[in-house]
């Protein structure tokens, strides 16, 4: 309640170096999806602390003819030149005051509604607790437990508003974190089908991660400009790190991700050349290049330094908006959004290897690796190109780019399939899902399991056996094939659903998943 109401204090009146009909136009036009506060909602905060690698130029273009890969649409036929003028100006006029958000404020926003160690420890439902999926629901923001055996729904979770990111589990499957673009993490207990704990990690944040050993949550935001680590018993806040690089200058974070056998989560950052590395053991593996830090900026929460979780900073050639780990997280695979090429980094030398001829806007973090011809191979979809890149891991070569029927965002695969898929997210195909042989690299067949509506996002069970393939509509569904003969098997109504994810592949990091 109180961050409704420090939210609501700043939505209320417009600014008085603003123009008003800037402020009118923005409440018309972008505040359902940006926040009335600017503060971001669906889409991110639209600050001048926010858009520091995006030129005025290049954001009147965007407001004018929308934003690949994203949900922004352009406003150019509804605006003026002069009206994208005053928006752009608007965006880039600081606010009064940005709302702080440091270990104070998360701390008082944790909700523990069950208190840890409560509730039975057997699933209250018959089913294999490692075929589980939880199937995110963003039309009515909900969140579907399903059974992987029967594809039957066993509970259905209401949650935060505009989750993003994978959902991530307990290394047991009996726990869920979920985050929400407006800096919500959430726990649920899957046995007992119920909320137990939630925070606000950050103002905008992008993704969360749990450490391999459970212990741990991090958040990535936007806004603030840090990255913060919960203790996942309760989600109490640990740590509150500022990301700041050497010159003093800070950093968006563009998503985080855990390091099984490194013990650390990796982070992208956004206005930063530099990927982050963070330790969460207890004693931190010593010798690699670049040493730990400890910042003593962070704060813990009781004035002292923070001497746990410290960071490496591993300088890079360009940003890195994206990342790929190879099956041993020795190595990130990267690229900017802004196109050009993909770099290659030894994350133990702390030394770029390799440069990938990647151009558009691939997609990294939906990267999958599998093994073809005694070489592995990786692939990765493009968000901006009808294409996919097919890289090998040894010579960091593109082996072949296959042309889809539009821009994709996810790419699917189980150890156990002989097949790929992916998804044609944006454009007039956006029905079709193309099903690729990873042998030959060519595409099987192409499915359009319902004419007109986006078909995306594929998830395997555990034996790689079945795969489910999101409606993504109001009026969609979750769509089961046998994912050997590509035909359906049944079809669960849902309300736009997004990614699912299955217990057994997230926790086991299997190859053909994300991480
Ligand atoms: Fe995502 C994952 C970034 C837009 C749905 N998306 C991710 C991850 C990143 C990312 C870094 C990996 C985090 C993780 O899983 O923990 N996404 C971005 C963007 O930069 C982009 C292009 C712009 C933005 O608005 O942030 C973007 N993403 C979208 C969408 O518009 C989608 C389709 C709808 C939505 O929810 O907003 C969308 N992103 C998803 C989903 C995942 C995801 C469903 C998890 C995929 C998985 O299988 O793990």
């Amino acid at each position: 309640m109180r961050i409704l109401i420090l939210l609501g204090g700043l939505l209320a009146a417009a600014p008085a170096w603003s123009t008003p009909d800037a402020h009118t136009l923005f409440l018309q036009h972008c505040a359902a999806c940006h926040g009335g506060d600017r503060l971001g909602a669906i889409g991110p905060a639209l600050l001048p602390e926010n858009l520091g690698r995006l030129r005025p130029q290049e954001a009147a273009r965007v407001i004018a003819e929308g934003r690949p890969a994203t949900q922004m649409q352009g406003l150019g036929k509804v605006l003026d030149a002069a009206e994208i003028e005053a928006l752009v100006a608007y965006i880039y006029s600081p606010l009064p005051a940005v709302p702080e958000w440091g270990m104070d404020q998360v701390r008082a926003s944790q909700v523990v509604h069950v208190p840890p160690g409560s509730l039975p420890d057997r699933p209250l439902f018959d089913a294999d607790p490692l075929n589980l999926f939880v199937v995110v629901e963003l039309g009515d923001h909900h969140m579907t437990l399903l059974d992987g055996d029967r594809f039957e729904p066993i509970h259905r979770f209401p949650t935060r508003f505009a989750l993003h990111g994978g959902p991530k589990y307990t290394p047991d499957g009996r726990y869920v974190f979920t985050g929400s673009r407006d800096g919500w993490v959430s726990k649920f207990d899957l046995y007992n089908l119920q909320l137990v704990a939630e925070v606000r990690a950050g103002v905008n944040l992008r993704n969360i991660a749990v450490s391999a050993d459970g212990r741990y949550v991090i958040a990535a935001n936007y806004l603030p400009h840090t990255l913060t680590i919960l203790d996942a018993t309760d989600l109490a806040p640990l740590k509150v790190i500022p990301v700041t690089g050497a010159d003093g200058k800070s950093s968006r974070v563009s998503g985080v991700y855990t390091a099984p056998p490194r013990n650390s989560f990796v982070a992208a950052l956004k206005d930063l050349p530099e990927i982050w590395e963070i330790s969460y053991a207890d004693e931190p593996r010593a010798g690699f290049a670049g040493g730990w830090i400890h910042d003593h900026r962070a704060d813990s929460g009781d004035g002292a330094p923070a001497e746990r979780f410290p960071v490496r900073r591993i300088p890079l050639d360009d940003y890195l908006d994206d990342f790929f780990f190879d099956q041993d997280y020795l190595m990130v695979i990267g690229a900017s959004r802004d196109g050009g090429r993909g770099q290659v980094v030894d994350l133990d030398t702390a030394r770029k290897i390799a440069t990938l001829d990647i151009p558009g806007m691939p997609h990294l973090g939906s990267g999958i690796t599998w093994e073809r011809d005694g070489h592995t191979v990786m692939a990765t979809p493009n968000l901006k190109e009808g294409s996919l890149s097919f890289i090998d891991m040894g010579s960091w070569k593109v082996i072949k780019r296959l042309e889809t029927l539009g821009p994709g965002f996810f790419l699917r695969s189980h150890e156990n399939s002989p097949y790929a898929w992916t998804d044609v997210f944006f454009g007039p195909n956006r029905d079709a899902v193309h099903v690729i042989d990873k042998q030959t690299l060519e595409i099987v067949k192409t499915l359009r399991p319902a004419p007109g509506k986006t078909a995306a996002h594929v998830e395997f069970t555990r034996d790689g056996r079945y795969a489910l393939l999101s409606i993504w509509d109001m009026d969609g569904a979750v769509v089961v094939y046998d994912a050997r003969t590509l035909e359906e098997v049944k079809r669960i109504p849902m309300v736009k659903p997004s990614g699912k994810y299955n217990v057994w592949n997230k926790t086991r990091y299997t190859e053909g998943t994300s991480h």
